[in-house]
C-alpha cells in the first residue's frame, strides 16, 4: 500500500524543501516502501485531510494518519519490523536519534533559518509570500531583509557547528556507524533544506561533512539528488 505524504513545496512543485519531510522520505525509502507526494504549500497545510493539522509532514497509510516526522519514522519501524531494526538499531538507537534531533533543531536549523529565510520566501507564490513574510517577521521582530543582511558574517559559526560532524566522521562513514540510519536522515534533512533553498557554497570545500552529504545524496537511487541544488 503506497504511503501518501503531504510534502511542502513552493511555487515550483518539483522542489520540495522541508527538512522534516525529507527525513520522512528518506526513512520510507530506507524501508523499501513507496510513497506518493502530495505537493502542499504553507497556506494549504490546514486543508490537509479535512483540517486539524498545522505542520507537515503528515502521512496517510490506509486508515492510518500519522503526524510529526519522528512519529512517522517510529510508525514505519513498528509497522514493518526487520531483522536488526535497520532504521534505528534498537531502543538505544531511538534514544540517541532524539538527541540528534535536538542537536539538529537547536544548532543546524537555527543557523539555516538565519541564512535561508529570504531565499525560502523567494521560492513561494504570491499568496504564500504574504503568509510567510507576515508570520516570520512577527516572530523575528524584524523584516526578512534585515534578518539576512549580515548573513555572510555567520559562516564562522556554521564552521564551528560542523566540527562535531567532521570529528565523528573521522571514525565512521555515517552517524549510524557503518550504515545510514534515521539519525543520518535527521541531519540530512537540514542540509537538504539548505541545499535546495540556498545552495551549499557557504560550506568550506573538502570537509568530511560534505563527503558524507554526497554519500547521503547517493542513497536510495539518488532520491535526495533528484532535486537540484539552488544556485543563489
Ligand atoms: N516537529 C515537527 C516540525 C514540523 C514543521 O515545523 N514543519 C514546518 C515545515 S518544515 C511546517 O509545516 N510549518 C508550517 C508553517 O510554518 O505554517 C516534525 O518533526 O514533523
Amino acid at each position: 500500500m503506497t504511503i501518501k505524504l503531504y510534502d511542502l513545496v513552493g511555487e515550483d512543485k518539483s522542489k520540495p524543501f522541508s527538512p522534516h519531510c525529507w527525513k520522512v522520505k528518506m526513512a520510507i525509502a530506507h524501508k523499501g516502501l513507496e510513497f506518493e507526494s502530495v505537493p502542499t504549500s504553507f497556506v494549504d497545510i490546514d486543508k490537509m485531510e479535512n483540517g486539524g493539522f498545522s505542520t507537515v509532514p503528515l502521512i496517510r497509510h490506509g486508515k492510518n494518519l500519522v503526524h510529526e516526522s519522528f512519529e512517522i519514522a517510529l510508525y514505519l519501524r513498528n509497522s514493518y519490523p526487520d531483522v536488526g531494526d535497520r532504521l534505528f538499531h534498537g531502543e538505544g538507537g531511538i534514544a540517541l536519534s532524539r538527541f540528534v534531533e535536538s542537536w539538529t533543531l537547536t544548532q543546524l536549523h537555527t543557523w539555516i533559518a538565519g541564512w535561508a529565510i529570504l531565499d525560502i520566501h523567494n521560492m513561494l507564490d504570491d499568496e504564500n509570500k504574504v503568509y510567510f513574510r507576515e508570520s516570520r517577521e512577527k516572530r523575528a521582530g524584524k523584516t526578512l531583509e534585515e534578518f539576512v543582511s549580515n548573513r555572510e558574517d555567520s559562516i564562522p559559526e556554521l564552521v564551528k557547528i560542523l566540527n562535531a560532524m567532521n570529528l565523528m566522521l573521522k571514525k565512521q562513514p555515517f552517524i549510524g556507524g557503518r550504515y545510514p540510519r534515521y539519525a543520518d536522515y535527521i541531519v540530512f534533512g537540514a542540509f537538504q533544506w539548505l541545499r535546495v533553498v540556498s545552495g551549499l557554497h557557504m560550506i568550506p570545500k573538502g570537509t568530511r561533512m560534505l563527503e558524507w552529504l554526497e554519500r547521503m545524496l547517493d542513497l536510495h537511487d539518488g532520491l535526495g539528488r533528484s532535486v537540484p541544488q539552488a544556485n543563489t
